[in-house]
C-alpha cells in the first residue's frame, strides 16, 4: 500500500489545542506522527503526549468487534445484534419506567459534532440527563465565571496573555506539566521578558521548577494546606483592602472599575471585616509576610492574569474558591484587557466544545438554558421535537441514582470507574443497573461492566471540529481505518438515533452536515463554517459569518444581566472531611505530564508509560520519619473508602501532613481513596481532599502499625 499525503489534525491530549499531522504508513494500520509546522497554537512545538499520540491509535488492546455480556463473558458479535440489544433495552427502559431512568455521558474525547448529535439523542428519547467530564472538572469554575462575569470560558487567550501579563498568578494548576505548551510557548515567553509568576500550591512540580520559582525573589510558591485557598484569598484582598486606605494615591484597588463595573464590593468589605489575617495565615500555613508581598506583587502591576486548576475547582467550596479569584480580579480592575483576567485552562482536547454544544443536563447548545421556554422553543423549532423543560441529573448525580431512579447507561468514551471518586461504591453501583453500554476504543475498568460494548475508531481515523481552551474551534482530520469492524462515533449514534426514533432527525451525510445543523442552535458558532474555519480556526463568540470571535472578552460590560461584574464576599468552609487521629494526613491528588486521566491511552503509550510505569505517593521527609518510611518503599496509603499500595516518594515538594498522589493508574488508583461529596451548586466531586492514613506495606501485603514519634 503506498502511503499517502500526511492530514493536518489536533493532538487528542490536553485542551491547548496543538496542531499535528497524521500520516498513513506502509502497512495498514500504522498511523504516524508528523509535527505540523506552522499549526496557529503551537508552531510546530509538542509535548511528550503529543509527540507519542499515535503510538495508541493501533495498539493491540484496541476493541475490534462489538462484544455482548453472555452469563458474565463477553462474546464478539455483530454490529446489527449490538443496536437490537440498544434500542430494545433503551426502549424497555422508557417504557417500564420513564425517559429519565437512562442517563448519558457524552466524551471531551470525542469531537463537537459526535457530543452534539449524543446530547441530542438524549433530549430525543425524552431526557436531559447527559453531561460529560467537565462535572468532575472545571464544573465550579464555569459556575462562578457564569453567574458573576457571563461566559464559562477562559476571559482571555494564551496570545494576549503572553503578550501583556506581567504577574501569572497560578493557583491549584500545573500548566508545566498538564498544558505544557501553553506554559513553554506562551508563559515563559512573558516570563522570561520579565512577568512574574506566584503559585499556590500544596506541591512543586515542574510549574514551579520551569521557572525556578523557589530560586529568585521575583517569583513565589506559596505552599498552603490543601482546602485552604479562601482564607489565602482573603489575606490578600484584605491587604489589597489596608493598603488602598493608606496610600489610595497607588490606587491599590481600581475605585474607577469598581465603580462603573462591579457590584458587591460592600458585602466584600463587610465579609472581611472581622477577617483575622493571622489566625488565617495559620490556617494556610504559609507565612502572612509572604501572603503579602504576594498581594502586592498582585495589585502593583500593570496586568495581573489569574490561571486557575483542579486545586480550586475540586472542592466542596469549589465555587466560593473561583468566586474569591474574580472578586480579586474586580477590585483591582484586571479583567476585560489584554494579560489579565480569570482563566480556567481547560483539560481534555474538546471538554469547552464538549460543554459549548450542550452535552449538559441544565443547558442546550451555546448554553442557553434548559429551562428558559424561549431558547427552548427557538431549538426545538430546528429539530422538531419536544425538549424536556426541567434539567436533568450530572454524571455524578447518574452514578449515585444507579439502581435507584437510574436503570440504564449509555456511555460515550467515559471511564468512571476510574475517574469518579470513591471507586469501590461506583463498581457496586454500577453492578445495580439493568443495562449499560459503552462505546470506546479500549476496554477500560468501566467497559467490563457493560452489556454491550461498541468499538469506536480513535480521534487519528476520522475528522470532526474541536475547541481549545481559548475557545478556538479547530478542524481534525484523519486517515484510514486501522480495524475494518470498528464504527467512528458519530456514525454510531446516527445509527442508534435513527433506528430508536424511526426518524430522519438522526441521518446526516457526513459530519460537516452535523456541524451545519449545531451552528444553526448554537448563536457563539452561529457565524463559522467548515471552510471558513480553515488551517486557522476561530475563537467563539463567532455569531455571524465574518465575525473573527474575540482574544479576550468583557471590554466593554459584562454578560451578566445587570452587565455589572458580581463581587461575593466568601468565608473559609473545610473540606468535608478533615485529618483526625484515625486519619491523621490530609491526602490531594494531581497529574503527571506523562500521563493522562485514567490512563487508557497514556499507559499504553511506551514512550509515556516508560517514564513512569507506577504510581507513588509523596511524602514529607518529616512525616516519613514519623512513620519509619524511606524513599522507595512500599507503603499502604488509605482512607475510609479504600486502599492502595504504592511505593512511597519522600520529598520536600509535599507540605509536612499533606500527601500526594495520582489518578492515572489502574492498579492503585487515588480514587480508591478519594471523598465522594459535591459542591452543592455544581456538583463537582472534592478530589482534592480527604483525610488519609499511610503505613510501610509488609510481606503478605498488609499494613505495619506506625512507628511512635
Ligand atoms: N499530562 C497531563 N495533562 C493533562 C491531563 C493529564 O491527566 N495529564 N488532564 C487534563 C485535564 S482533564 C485537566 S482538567 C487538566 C488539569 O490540570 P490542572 O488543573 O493543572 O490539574 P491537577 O494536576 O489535577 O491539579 C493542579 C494542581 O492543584 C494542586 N492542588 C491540590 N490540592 C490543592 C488545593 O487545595 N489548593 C490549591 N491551590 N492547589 C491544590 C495540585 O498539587 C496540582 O499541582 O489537565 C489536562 N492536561
Ligand atoms: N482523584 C482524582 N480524580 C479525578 C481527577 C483528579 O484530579 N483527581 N480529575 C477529574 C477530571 S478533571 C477529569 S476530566 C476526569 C476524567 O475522567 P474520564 O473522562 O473518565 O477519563 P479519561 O481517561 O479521559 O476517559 C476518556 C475515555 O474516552 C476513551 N476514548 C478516547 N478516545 C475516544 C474516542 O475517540 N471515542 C470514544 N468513544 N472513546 C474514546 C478513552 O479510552 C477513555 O476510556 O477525571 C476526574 N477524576
Ligand atoms: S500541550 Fe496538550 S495539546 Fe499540546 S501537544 Fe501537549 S498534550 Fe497535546
Ligand atoms: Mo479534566
Amino acid at each position: 500500500m503506498s502511503s499517502e499525503e500526511p492530514v493536518k489534525t489536533i493532538c487528542p491530549y490536553c485542551g491547548v489545542g496543538c496542531g499535528i499531522q497524521v500520516k498513513q504508513g506502509e502497512e495498514p494500520g500504522d498511523v504516524q506522527f508528523m509535527p505540523w509546522g506552522d499549526a496557529p497554537v503551537n508552531e510546530g512545538r509538542i509535548c511528550i503526549k503529543g509527540g507519542a499520540a499515535t503510538q495508541v491509535v493501533d495498539h493491540e488492546d484496541r476493541l475490534t468487534d462489538p462484544l455482548i455480556k453472555e452469563d458474565g463473558e463477553f462474546r464478539e458479535a455483530t454490529w446489527e445484534e449490538a443496536y437490537e440489544m440498544i434500542v430494545s433495552e433503551m426502549s424497555r427502559i422508557r417504557d417500564e419506567y420513564n425517559p429519565d431512568a437512562m442517563g448519558f455521558f457524552g466524551s471531551s474525547k470525542t469531537m463537537n459534532e459526535e457530543n452534539y448529535l449524543l446530547q441530542k439523542l438524549a433530549r430525543r428519547y425524552g431526557t436531559n440527563n447527559v453531561d460529560n467530564c467537565t462535572r468532575m472538572c472545571h464544573a465550579s469554575t464555569v459556575w462562578a465565571l457564569r453567574t458573576s462575569l457571563g461566559a464559562g470560558a477562559m476571559t482571555n487567550s494564551m496570545e494576549d496573555l503572553e503578550e501583556a501579563a506581567d504577574v501569572f498568578w497560578i493557583q491549584g494548576a500545573n500548566p508545566g506539566e498538564q498544558h505544557p505548551i501553553a506554559n513553554s510557548q506562551y508563559f515563559r515567553q512573558a516570563v522570561l521578558e520579565g512577568a512574574t509568576v506566584i503559585q499556590v500550591d500544596p506541591h512543586a512540580n515542574k510549574t514551579t521548577r520551569s521557572f525556578k520559582i523557589d530560586e529568585t525573589d521575583r517569583h513565589m510558591h506559596l505552599q498552603l494546606k490543601p482546602g485552604t485557598d479562601i482564607p489565602l484569598l482573603n489575606i490578600v484582598i484584605k491587604t489589597i483592602l489596608e493598603r488602598h486606605e493608606e496610600e489610595p494615591e497607588k490606587g491599590w484597588i481600581d475605585e474607577e472599575f469598581i465603580e462603573a463595573r462591579t457590584e458587591g464590593f460592600e458585602h466584600l468589605k463587610e465579609t472581611l471585616e472581622d477577617f483575622d489575617k493571622e489566625a488565617a495565615a495559620e490556617e494556610c500555613g504559609v507565612p502572612l509576610e509572604d501572603i503579602e508581598l504576594a498581594a502586592e506583587k498582585y495589585a502593583m502591576a500593570n496586568n495581573s492574569a489569574i490561571f486557575t486548576g483542579m486545586g480550586m475547582s475540586q472542592h466542596t467550596c469549589g465555587v466560593d474558591n473561583v468566586q474569591n479569584e474574580i472578586n480579586l480580579a474586580l477590585i483591582t480592575g484586571n479583567l476585560g484587557r489584554p494579560g489579565t483576567g480569570v482563566n480556567p485552562l481547560r483539560g481534555q482536547n474538546n471538554v469547552q466544545g464538549t460543554c459549548d454544544v450542550g452535552a449538559m443536563p441544565n443547558v442546550l447548545p451555546g448554553y442557553q438554558l434548559v429551562d428558559d421556554d424561549e431558547a427552548r422553543k427557538s431549538v426545538e423549532e430546528v429539530w422538531g421535537f419536544e425538549i424536556p423543560d426541567e434539567p436533568g441529573l450530572t454524571n455524578v448525580e447518574i452514578s449515585h441514582e444507579a439502581g435507584k431512579s437510574i436503570q440504564g447507561l449509555f456511555i460515550m468514551g467515559e471511564n468512571p470507574v476510574m475517574s469518579e471518586p470513591d471507586g469501590n461504591q461506583v463498581e457496586k453501583r454500577l453492578e445495580e443497573l439493568e443495562f449499560i453500554a459503552v462505546q470506546d476504543i479500549f476496554m477500560t475498568e468501566t467497559a467490563k461492566f457493560a452489556d454491550v460494548i461498541l468499538p469506536a475508531t480513535t480521534w487519528a481515523e476520522r475528522g470532526g471540529t474541536v475547541t481549545n481552551t481559548d475557545r478556538r474551534v479547530q478542524r481534525m482530520r484523519g486517515v484510514d481505518k486501522v480495524h475494518e469492524n470498528t464504527k467512528h462515533d458519530l456514525d454510531i449514534l446516527m445509527e442508534i438515533g435513527s433506528r430508536l426514533f424511526e426518524e430522519e432527525k438522526f441521518r446526516f451525510e457526513d459530519v460537516e452536515d452535523v456541524f451545519e445543523e449545531l451552528r444553526q442552535v448554537c448563536p457563539s458558532y452561529h457565524g463559522m463554517t467548515y471552510d471558513s474555519l480553515g488551517e486557522e480556526g476561530i475563537h467563539w463568540p463567532c455569531y455571524e459569518p465574518g465575525d473573527e470571535g474575540d482574544l479576550f472578552l468583557y471590554e466593554d460590560g459584562f454578560e451578566t444581566e445587570s452587565g455589572l461584574g458580581q463581587i461575593e464576599g466568601v468565608r473559609h468552609q473545610p473540606p468535608a472531611e478533615v485529618p483526625d487521629e484515625e486519619y491523621p494526613l490530609l491526602l490531594t491528588t494531581g497529574r503527571l505530564e506523562e500521563h493522562y486521566n485514567t490512563g487508557t491511552m497514556s499507559r499504553r503509550s511506551p514512550t509515556l508509560n516508560r517514564q513512569q510505569p507506577e504510581n507513588f505517593v509523596d511524602v514529607h521527609p518529616t512525616d516519613a520519619e514519623h512513620y519509619g518510611i524511606e524513599d522507595g518503599d512500599m507503603v499502604t496509603l488509605k482512607s475510609r473508602r479504600g486502599a492502595i499500595e504504592v511505593k512511597a516518594q519522600v520529598t520536600e515538594d509535599t507540605k509536612e501532613g499533606v500527601v500526594w498522589t495520582t489518578p492515572h493508574f489502574a492498579a492503585a488508583s487515588a480514587n480508591r481513596l478519594t471523598n465522594d461529596v459535591l459542591d452543592d451548586r455544581a456538583k463537582i466531586p472534592e478530589y482534592k481532599a480527604a483525610a488519609a492514613e499511610i503505613a510501610i506495606t509488609v510481606g503478605d501485603g498488609s499494613a505495619a502499625e506506625p512507628a511512635d514519634d
